[in-house]
């Protein structure tokens, strides 16, 4: 119940905070992942693996995800106009809120607001977005897409996966769990798992997308093996915007 009571107040007033891990490309910033971030005055940091499934169950979800699309937005919005980055930054929604429409009406809003444009905008979704109501989530996706905002499906290869989903579903980009990517050097089934990922989603003219990428033996081989961007603790750590700021100026000049 404190986790509950912390978490229904820093919804109501503020509080949560963006960070942000780049995603490198014939090695620069190709790209940007949002990833949410809670620092109790009680209970201190707080993981979204904790408090997501939380929000989840609360039905406070919804606020949350509204709230990091506008938030990406803007700080994209700002990065561009200081002229430190034009690359598409990407948001992680949960499926509970594809449940219900109100999340395209989120996204209208996060691109007015911060006047970014919408080829810069790309939504991180999980295959568990499918399950429930797959003819209204197609449906819903559709019309993101024709809004010029790009979708991603993330952690592919995890758990429940299928390769028909991306034969029917509007995508752009497969981000490959980090579980199929931790020690592919060293692990030849891996290795051929992540080759036919890459393969079956370049014959869908779908960009490729490597996460948890550690150490120089992984990345040589994903690059080997035609993935298109590469993330990771190897690049970077999920940082803050100052943090941001200095890497993007470390990176560039
Ligand atoms: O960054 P980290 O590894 O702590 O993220 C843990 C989990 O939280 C990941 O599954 C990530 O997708 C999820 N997550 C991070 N930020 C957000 C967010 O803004 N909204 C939602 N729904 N999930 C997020
Ligand atoms: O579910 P999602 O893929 O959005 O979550 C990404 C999570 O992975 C974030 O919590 C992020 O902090 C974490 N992460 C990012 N890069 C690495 C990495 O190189 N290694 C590991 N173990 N985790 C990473
Ligand atoms: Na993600
Ligand atoms: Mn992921």
């Amino acid at each position: 119940l404190i986790i509950e009571n912390a978490l229904r107040k820093v919804v109501n007033q503020g509080g949560f905070k963006l960070f942000y891990q780049p995603k490198i490309q014939f090695d620069v910033v190709s790209s940007i992942e949002a990833l949410i971030r809670w620092n109790d005055p009680t209970l201190g940091n707080v993981s979204p693996e904790i408090f997501i499934p939380i929000a989840e169950e609360m039905g406070i979800i919804s606020k949350i995800d509204e709230w990091a699309l506008l938030e990406a937005c803007k700080q994209n919005k700002k990065w561009q106009d200081a002229h430190l980055l034009k690359v598409p930054i990407s948001v992680n929604i949960s499926a509970k809120n594809f449940q219900q429409d109100d999340l395209i009406l989120w996204i209208e809003k996060a691109l007015y607001e911060s006047g970014l444009s919408p080829q810069y905008l790309k939504l991180e979704i999980t295959e568990s977005t499918f399950i429930k109501h797959p003819k209204q989530v197609v449906k819903m996706l559709h019309y993101i897409k024709s809004l010029g905002v790009q979708i991603s499906i993330d952690d592919f290869g995890k758990g429940y996966s299928s390769f028909t989903h991306l034969l029917e579903l509007p995508v752009d980009e497969i981000k490959i769990d980090k579980k199929l990517i931790t020690g592919i050097d060293q692990n030849e089934k891996q290795e051929l798992l992540a080759k036919s990922i890459i393969d079956l989603g370049h014959g869908l003219q779908l960009n490729i997308v490597a996460e948890g990428v550690e150490n120089p033996n992984e990345r040589d081989l994903l690059i080997q093996l035609g993935c298109d961007e590469l993330q990771g603790y190897l690049f970077s750590f999920p940082l803050n915007p100052l943090e941001m700021k200095d890497f993007l100026y470390m990176n560039t000049k």
